[in-house]
């Protein structure tokens, strides 16, 4: 399974908000996520910057790159547009993260 890591960016002073969506995250969502071979997804706070960093596993022909297409993920995302960084689609903002170190 590949793994990648990635940095979003919250608006300020709204990490309260963006925590209690993801403690509500919409089971639809999440089971699209899981559909397209995502696994252990975490998204942590840095919330003195309110940058967010998240890591996931990714299975072997996971479908990802059609997520973005569908309806529950533009749902989401302008859903969460109020929050974070976003492009003029209401996707986040993304940085990838190269992997400088790893230990099993
Ligand atoms: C994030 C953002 C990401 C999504 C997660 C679940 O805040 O919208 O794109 O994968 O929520």
């Amino acid at each position: 399974m590949e793994e990648i890591a990635f940095t979003m960016q919250l608006k300020p002073g709204v990490a309260a908000e963006y925590q209690r969506r993801h403690d509500e995250i919409w089971p639809e969502l999440a089971a699209a996520l899981h559909a397209a071979g995502i696994r252990d997804y975490s998204i942590y706070l840095d919330a003195a910057r309110g940058t967010l960093f998240a890591v996931q596993k990714r299975l072997p022909g996971h479908t990802t790159a059609e997520l973005p297409g569908t309806a529950i993920m533009q749902r989401w995302w302008a859903y969460m547009a109020d929050l974070m960084e976003t492009n003029p689609d209401h996707s986040p903002v993304v940085v990838p993260l190269a992997r400088v170190f790893h230990l099993d």
